[in-house]
């Protein structure tokens, strides 16, 4: 058993599988109702995955998903996720987590509350983020991606993953280490859907424990949640792939599998039924050692 250093406190891994759910803060919540309206909507959602059994809350404002979605301002994301995350601080003991590329938005979300950053470019668009971990001892979620915020879901894939990914993160974790990030501050995930082809995103799932032979040290977390690979896999016969609310049982699915290959903490929209699959799991495993 091994621990996650977060700020002034350390989340234990190994003992079960801890829970992080999504909070997008991005422009169609902030629509209509107006400000407010929507920042109670963002706080509502948090505590109702909170009472679910979510262990973290993953703030995010730029959408990073696929489908041109456009990128926003320093400034306005800015503004989309410190209200949230600060309203959410006052609320909430457990750890919040911002997702984001920007070292200004990590900045100013680690000095309203959040004590982990979320960076799904793992330090390749701004390295600085590294060093608002390092001097304030947030922990580090480096995630594996491709090429640029425009061009990352569309890139020609490569040819051997497991390699790519490896290697990249290695680079990563070393910028991380040499601008005073702590190594038990860092948490490192494939990035499920990000510049990877259909069969890759699969393999990495199976053979998720070739991430985690790497990197023995360090957790591992995945996210699979209602990503559009699972949407390829449960398409109907003319290939139209279900909405993303209708990808739940894929997505409980894909997690198990990467948790029983070594996935420590999964980052999920529907944290009740995560919860309740990875009790399941457990019971099982319980069970097993007890044989
Ligand atoms: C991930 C993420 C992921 C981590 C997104 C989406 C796209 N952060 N942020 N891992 N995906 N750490 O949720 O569909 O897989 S945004």
């Amino acid at each position: 058993m091994t621990e996650w250093r977060i700020k002034s406190r350390a989340l234990p891994i190994g003992e079960r599988t801890l829970v992080m759910g999504i909070l997008n803060v991005t422009p169609d919540s902030f629509s209509d109702g107006g400000k407010f309206q929507a920042l109670d909507n963002a706080i509502g959602h948090a505590e109702e995955m909170i009472a679910e059994g979510a262990d973290i809350i993953d703030v995010g404002g730029e959408s990073t998903r696929p489908g041109g979605n456009a990128l926003v301002s320093m400034e306005e994301e800015t503004q989309r996720v410190v209200p949230v995350v600060e309203a959410l601080a006052k609320r909430t003991e457990i750890p919040i987590s911002v997702d984001t590329t920007k070292s200004e938005v990590a900045r100013a979300a680690l000095a309203n509350g959040a004590s982990i950053i979320n960076d799904i470019s793992a330090l390749r668009f701004d390295f600085y983020i590294a060093d608002e971990a390092a001097r304030t001892g947030a922990g580090l979620i480096l995630m594996h991606s491709r090429g640029s915020p425009a061009t990352m879901h569309r890139l020609p894939p490569v040819a051997d993953i497991f390699e790519e990914v490896i290697h990249s993160l290695r680079s990563s974790i070393h910028m991380a280490e040499r601008r005073g990030v702590n190594r038990e501050a860092i948490v490192i995930d494939p990035g499920i859907g990000f510049g990877k082809s259909q069969e890759q995103n699969l393999e990495l799932i199976a053979r998720l424990d070739r991430i985690s032979e790497a990197f023995p040290d360090l957790p591992v977390l995945i996210g699979t949640s209602r990503k559009s690979f699972i949407g390829r896999v449960l398409a109907d016969d003319a290939g139209t792939p279900p909405p993303p609310e209708e990808r739940l049982n894929g997505t409980i699915a894909s997690t198990i599998a990467a948790v029983i290959n070594g996935a420590q903490i999964v980052r999920v929209h529907d944290v009740k039924a995560t919860v309740e699959s990875l009790k399941m799991i457990q019971a099982i495993k319980s069970a097993s050692r007890m044989s």
